[in-house]
């Protein structure tokens, strides 16, 4: 091997030689964008620095500088056994009898999900997650389960968080090897919005088991069992454990609550035990489910199918969640959700300490010492404070038992009552949740959660901003401009509601439009995963499969966040208050990028001066040498 500096032979500059194997194979000098990245941080850093925020900050709450205190575990002792070993050693069944035949009462832990997704706007980032993994895994080994992907996590990683997460979910998986995995699927909408072909859900679900996923709790926004098939279908031919659920809404306790009594969600339970769920979940998405009405519900479920085990997921909006997930315990539940005390309460889960301190000393009791509940905790305590710019206590100060009024799942509670404050109007809020109910009624009283619960709050807003009640709604329907989500609602976009759709309001909003019968999804044909990757890969050379179904699931969240990672490389390794807004100037940061490879950047300074071509320079030193970026100011 030898090396020939063309650059410095003139006959070769001169053009005086032969090139045409150069000439014709341009590639040869195309060469491989760099893979630096340390440089690629510092991009993003100069990036925040010039530019400001790189996602939306949504509250005027900074976030803070704590560095969470993590009670140490032993590192060289293997995290103690627990449920997983016995999904892997007997597979769903075993696993499922394990669970029927535990004493006391099994907890799934929401922290890593729906606490955030209905307290931090599902920001919480990996880094904080994989922070405090190593704790789970030595002192929570018994929890049923611990959810920890899905619902909007998916979305929100890269859309906002600028991380993969896929890889989230291997990062996980490989520091808690010992606790099953739990995760929502949207039946036929996977971990999007719309219907996708079936052979995407077929797929995401074998990625998902392949990525370290174990229970995959099947819902759907209408209860539509057509739909909550081809999810349980494609969770089980993955290998998953699955958990079909029921969503839950109305009272079954009320006796002039009539479309949602005890015998429709008895049907229900039956159906979807006939099509083979594994566990059958209560998805209470709302936390409606009082404790009369747990009783009731959960002992006639139980009554009928003594074999199976069953799941309970609450919200404690009203404030009622502790009890009412007792009840459910008392009842024959073998789990309930909770989630950690310092991430529990209002739209998130009960309180899992509250739990473990009811029940212990009795028969039911958790195996699960309070004061451990207490350490994790703390943590989050403390994590929580990074996540201000997001924190719905910005503007929910209690929960608000209005709930069994307006019947608005958690996630979504925070979101309009967020809106509504943000537009600085009192009542807003108010006037929302009155419409949320009355276009909940105009709909046909349906299920509501994602993505039905969206076709109602749109409605809702609708009727709120052009100033229309519901019996103008119903006189005037013909001449309206609907919200898109209603519309298509009303087509059949998202599945048959249970007792049809209303008439003749549906007739009066479609006219002549397009109806789908049926199941929305079966129509679409198969999406070609080969095409789709070599598309991907003329602008994102080295995009993985997984990369490849999160563009199938959103496409152009997807191509952003490629786009995104290729500029400022693994932004994931950066700490939350560094990648919300910044380093200050003088601040030493510690990044790292991978195990033994640590980046030591301290801030030096921002130049006042522009360069002709409108960039700033921002000084840093990285490992002790000296670095600078050039960053456009878009200010
Ligand atoms: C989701 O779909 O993300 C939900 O949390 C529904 O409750
Ligand atoms: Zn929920």
């Amino acid at each position: 091997p030898f090396l020939l500096n063309v650059l410095e032979n003139q006959k070769f500059l001169n053009g005086a030689v032969d090139t045409y194997f150069i000439d014709e194979n341009p590639q040869l000098f195309m060469f491989k964008a760099s893979q630096n990245r340390a440089q690629k941080i510092l991009n993003y850093l100069g990036q925040v620095l010039v530019n400001g925020p790189a996602t939306p900050l949504a509250t005027n709450i900074p976030p803070s500088d704590v560095k969470p205190y993590i009670p140490p575990v032993p590192l060289a002792v293997k995290p103690p056994k627990g449920f997983k070993e016995i999904l892997t050693e007997g597979g769903p069944e075993a696993f499922a009898k394990a669970v029927r035949q535990n004493k006391g009462l099994l907890l799934m832990d929401t922290t890593f999900r729906d606490a955030h997704q209905s307290l931090l706007a599902t920001r919480v980032r990996t880094h904080d997650l994989l922070a405090v993994a190593p704790y789970v895994a030595h002192n929570l080994h018994n929890l049923y389960s611990l959810e920890n992907w899905g619902g909007a996590t998916f979305d929100v990683a890269l859309r906002f968080l600028h991380e993969c997460p896929w890889e989230r979910l291997e990062d996980m998986r490989r520091m808690i090897p010992n606790v099953p995995f739990q995760m929502l699927l949207r039946g036929a909408n996977a971990v999007g919005y719309t219907n996708y072909p079936d052979n995407v859900v077929f797929e995401f679900c074998d990625m998902a088991v392949k990525a370290g996923m174990d229970i995959f709790r099947v819902f759907d926004s209408l209860n539509y069992l057509p739909n909550l098939i081809l999810g349980m279908e494609a969770a089980g031919k993955a290998g998953g454990v699955v958990e079909a659920a029921i969503s839950y809404t109305g009272d079954v306790s009320d006796p002039n609550k009539k479309k949602y009594d005890l015998k429709y969600y008895l049907n229900l339970a039956d159906e979807l035990v006939k099509a083979g769920t594994h566990v059958l979940g209560i998805k209470d998405m709302a936390g409606l489910l009082k404790p009369q009405a747990a009783e009731m519900l959960i002992s006639a479920i139980r009554a009928k199918h003594p074999a199976v085990p069953i799941h309970v997921h609450t919200h404690d909006t009203s404030g009622a969640g502790v009890a009412a997930m007792l009840a459910c315990a008392r009842a024959g539940a073998d789990v309930v959700d909770a989630a950690v005390d310092s991430m529990s309460g209002l739209t998130s889960q009960p309180s899992l300490g509250a739990l473990v301190a009811s029940l212990q000393g009795t028969p039911l009791d958790t195996d699960i010492p309070l004061q451990t509940v207490s350490e994790y905790s703390a943590y989050w305590e403390q994590a929580r404070t990074l996540y201000g710019p997001f924190e719905c206590t910005a503007t929910m100060k209690s929960g608000n038992a209005d709930v069994y009024l307006n019947e608005i799942p958690g996630g979504q509670y925070t979101n309009l009552q967020f809106q509504a404050f943000s537009l600085g109007l009192g009542s807003q809020f108010e006037e929302v949740k009155k419409a949320y109910r009355e276009a909940n009624l105009l709909l046909g009283d349906i299920i509501k959660v994602t993505p039905s619960s969206k076709v109602v709050g749109d409605f809702a807003q609708f009727m709120v901003q052009n100033k229309l009640t519901a019996s103008e709604i119903t006189a005037r329907a013909e001449e309206l401009s609907f919200p898109k989500s209603v519309v298509e609602f009303f087509q059949g976009a998202i599945g048959i509601p249970y007792g049809g759709f209303p008439e003749p309001l549906r007739s009066k909003i479609l006219k002549d439009m397009p109806r789908i019968e049926g199941r929305p999804g079966q129509e679409l044909p198969p999406l070609d995963f080969t095409k789709l990757k070599q598309e991907l890969q003329e602008n994102y050379p080295g995009v993985t499969d997984q990369d490849v179904m999160s563009a199938a699931m959103y496409p152009q969240v997807a191509n952003d966040f490629f786009r995104i990672r290729d500029k400022y490389g693994p932004v994931k390794h950066l700490d939350t208050k560094t990648f919300l807004v910044g380093p200050t100037v003088g601040e030493t940061i510690e990044v790292k990028i991978e195990r033994g490879k640590t980046l030591d950047i301290k801030t030096l300074a921002i130049s006042d001066e522009m360069t002709a071509a409108g960039e700033r320079e921002v000084f840093f030193e990285l490992n002790g040498q000296l670095r600078s970026v050039f960053i456009r100011d878009d200010q």
